[in-house]
C-alpha cells in the first residue's frame, strides 16, 4: 500500500471530550424574547417542582396553532346549513369518550379522529394501524389499552401547555424548553391528529415550509416498517401514559442561524486540522454517547419519520421520540441554519438499518442530567444537499455550501463543549462523496476548533482511507485554506474532461507527495 508511512495520527476515542466531563455550568434556567421556557420557571428554579408557565392562547401565524384555541372552530355539514363548532368542543368529546374505557379498538380510534378531520374521510387510511394490532406478539399487545390512555394525555393540553408556543422560523436564532410530559402531551394530541391546519403540505398552504405532525401518515399503508415503527411509537407511549415511568425532565430546541457576518471565508482559514477519531464499528448515538450527535437530517427536520423514510434520521427519532414535537414548530432549515436538541431521552433500541430496522425493546436511559434537569445528549440536525447525480457536487458553490451548514452546527457557544460525533452525512439517501463529505466535515470541525468522532458505519476501506488521508494532511500541517484549494482544483478537474478517474483522497496525495504517485 503506497500510502502507508509513519503510524497513523488520528486519535483514540477517548481522547475527544463528552458531555459529563464538560461540566458546563448553566445557572438558573432564565427566558428571553428568543429564549422561550414553557415551565414556570420560578417555581423551577426554586426546586419545588414543574408547573407549567402560565400563558394565553395566541393565534397567531407566527405560533403553534393549538387544537385547543378558543378561535379554532370545525365546519359540520347541516341537513340546512353547515354550523360551527367548536374544535377543543368535538375533540374533548371524542377523546373523554376512548379514555373512559380500559380497552378501545382501532376502528373506534379512526372514528375519534375523523370525526374532527371530515376532509379527510376518503384520503386517510387506518388498515396500517388495524394490521398492527392484529400481529403484533401477545406480551407487547396492549395497543388497545394504551389508546385510551394516550387520549387522556391528549385531553390533558389545557392544563399541561398553557403558554402560547412559538415558531422557530428561518432566519431567527430562537430556542424552546419544555417538559417531557409537555412533549408527551402535545404527541398524544399529534398521535390523535388534533392540530389544526397541519394536514396539507401542498404549495402555498399555511404550513407548507413545515413539516407534518399529525400521525395520520403513520396509521395508513401497512408494510413492515410501518410495523416497526409503530412498535417504537407505542413502547413511547407506555412509558409516558405509566406514572412510574413518566420522564420528569425538560428538554430544549434550538434553531441557530448563523450570521453573515460569522460565515468564514473558506479560502483563507489558517487553522489546522483538529482530532480525529475513525471507527468503522459502533454507531453515532452509542459510541458517540455525550458528544454532539450529528443527525444526517432532512431540511424539514425528521424526514420521512412519520411516513416510509427509516434511514438514520428516522430511526434517532423513533428511538428518541421526543424529537418528533420539533416537527410541531420547526420551519425548514435554510441554508446556514440547524436545530440543536439537548436533553431527548432514548425511550427505544434498534437493530438494523432501512427494510432490516427491527425495534428492538426498552432502553433505560443511564444517563446524567444537567442543572435543568436535561438528560445530557445534545443532538444537532444539519441537512446535506440531495444530489440526483453524484457529479453535482463537485462544484465549490456546494461545496461552500455543505461547509457552512456544518459549521453552523460545529460551532461552540460556550468554552467547554463537547465535541463532534459524526459519520458519512449525506451520503447516503443524499448520494454524496465521503471523501468529500469528510474533509468538508473535518474542515468545518477545524474552524470550530472541535475534534470529530468519524464512525464510517462498517465501512472498513473509508476508515482506512479516511485515517491515511488525515494523518498526511497533519503531517504536512495542511490548513483549512490549503484543504479548500485541493479540494477546487479537484472539482475543477472532475469538470474538465482532462479529469482522470482518481478519488479525491488519491488526488490530494499525489498533489502533495508527487514522487510517490510515480512509483
Ligand atoms: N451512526 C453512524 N453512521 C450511520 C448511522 C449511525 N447510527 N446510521 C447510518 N449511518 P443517511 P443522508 C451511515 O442515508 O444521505 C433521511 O430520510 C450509513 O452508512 O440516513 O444524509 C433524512 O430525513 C448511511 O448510509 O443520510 C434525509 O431526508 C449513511 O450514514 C436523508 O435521509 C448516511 O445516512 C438524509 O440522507
Amino acid at each position: 500500500d503506497l500510502w502507508r508511512e509513519d503510524d497513523t495520527l488520528v486519535c483514540a476515542l477517548r481522547d475527544l471530550k463528552r458531555l459529563p466531563e464538560c461540566d458546563i455550568k448553566l445557572g438558573d434556567l432564565q427566558f428571553s424574547k428568543t429564549n422561550v421556557i414553557l415551565i414556570d420557571v420560578v417555581v423551577f428554579n426554586s426546586r419545588i417542582g414543574l408547573l407549567p408557565q402560565e400563558g394565553r392562547d395566541v393565534w397567531h401565524s407566527t405560533f403553534v396553532k393549538m387544537p385547543n384555541s378558543p378561535e379554532s372552530f370545525i365546519v359540520k355539514p347541516g341537513i340546512r346549513s353547515p354550523s360551527q363548532v367548536k374544535r377543543w368542543d368535538l375533540i374533548s368529546k371524542q377523546l373523554k369518550a376512548l379514555a373512559k374505557k380500559s380497552e378501545v379498538d382501532v376502528e373506534r380510534v379512526e372514528k375519534a379522529i375523523m370525526s374532527y378531520n371530515p376532509k379527510y374521510e376518503k384520503q386517510w387510511s387506518f388498515e396500517g394501524l388495524a394490521k398492527f394490532v392484529k400481529c403484533i406478539p401477545k406480551g407487547e399487545n396492549d395497543s388497545c389499552a394504551l389508546f385510551p390512555k394516550i387520549a387522556a394525555l391528549a385531553l390533558k393540553l389545557p392544563e399541561h401547555v398553557k403558554k402560547a408556543i412559538p415558531l422557530l422560523q428561518s432566519g431567527q436564532t430562537a430556542s424552546i424548553t419544555l417538559s417531557q410530559i409537555q412533549i408527551a402531551c402535545l404527541l398524544a394530541n399529534a398521535f390523535f391528529c388534533t392540530f389544526p391546519h397541519r394536514n396539507t403540505s401542498k404549495p402555498n398552504s399555511e404550513y407548507s415550509s413545515y413539516p407534518t405532525i399529525n400521525f395520520s401518515s403513520l396509521f395508513g399503508n401497512w408494510s413492515n416498517r410501518k410495523r416497526e415503527k409503530l412498535r417504537a411509537i407505542m413502547h413511547y407511549f407506555r412509558v409516558v401514559t405509566d406514572e412510574k415511568t413518566e420522564p420528569k425532565g425538560l428538554v430544549t430546541f434550538e434553531r441557530r442561524h448563523l450570521k453573515q457576518k460569522d460565515i468564514p471565508n473558506w479560502r483563507s482559514c489558517k487553522e489546522k486540522l483538529h482530532k480525529l477519531h475513525v471507527a468503522s464499528h459502533g454507531c453515532i448515538e452509542t459510541e458517540g454517547t455525550g458528544m454532539l450527535q450529528v443527525d444526517f437530517a432532512a431540511s424539514v427536520i425528521g424526514g420521512g419519520v412519520l411516513g416510509t423514510g427509516l434511514v438514520q434520521e428516522e430511526i434517532l427519532f423513533l428511538i428518541n421520540p421526543e424529537l418528533i414535537v420539533s416537527r410541531l414548530f420547526t420551519q425548514k432549515l435554510e441554508d446556514n441554519e440547524c436545530l440543536i436538541i439537548t436533553g431527548s431521552q432514548q425511550f427505544s433500541c434498534y437493530s438494523g438499518f432501512g427494510d432490516s430496522f427491527e425495534w428492538a425493546g426498552p432502553n433505560e436511559d443511564t444517563l446524567k442530567r444537567d442543572e435543568w434537569r436535561r438528560l445530557q445528549r445534545q443532538i444537532v440536525a444539519i441537512d446535506a444537499l440531495n444530489f440526483k447525480h453524484r457529479s453535482e457536487q463537485y462544484h465549490m458553490g456546494k461545496v461552500i455550501r455543505e461547509l457552512n451548514k456544518a459549521y453552523c452546527g460545529f460551532k461552540k457557544h460556550g468554552h467547554n463543549e463537547p465535541d463532534i460525533a459524526t459519520g458519512k452525512w449525506g451520503c447516503g439517501a443524499f448520494n454524496g462523496d465521503p471523501q468529500l463529505k469528510a474533509l468538508v466535515q473535518l474542515m468545518a470541525a477545524a474552524k470550530a476548533k472541535r475534534g470529530l468522532a468519524f464512525f464510517t458505519f462498517m465501512d472498513d476501506k473509508l476508515k482506512c482511507d479516511l485515517e491515511q488521508m488525515y494523518s498526511l494532511l497533519v503531517r504536512e500541517e495542511v490548513t483549512v485554506e490549503k484543504l479548500y484549494e485541493h479540494v477546487e482544483n479537484y472539482c475543477d478537474e472532475q469538470r474538465s474532461h482532462r479529469g482522470s478517474h482518481v478519488d479525491l483522497f488519491e488526488f490530494i496525495r499525489k498533489t502533495l507527495r508527487p514522487s510517490k504517485s510515480l512509483l
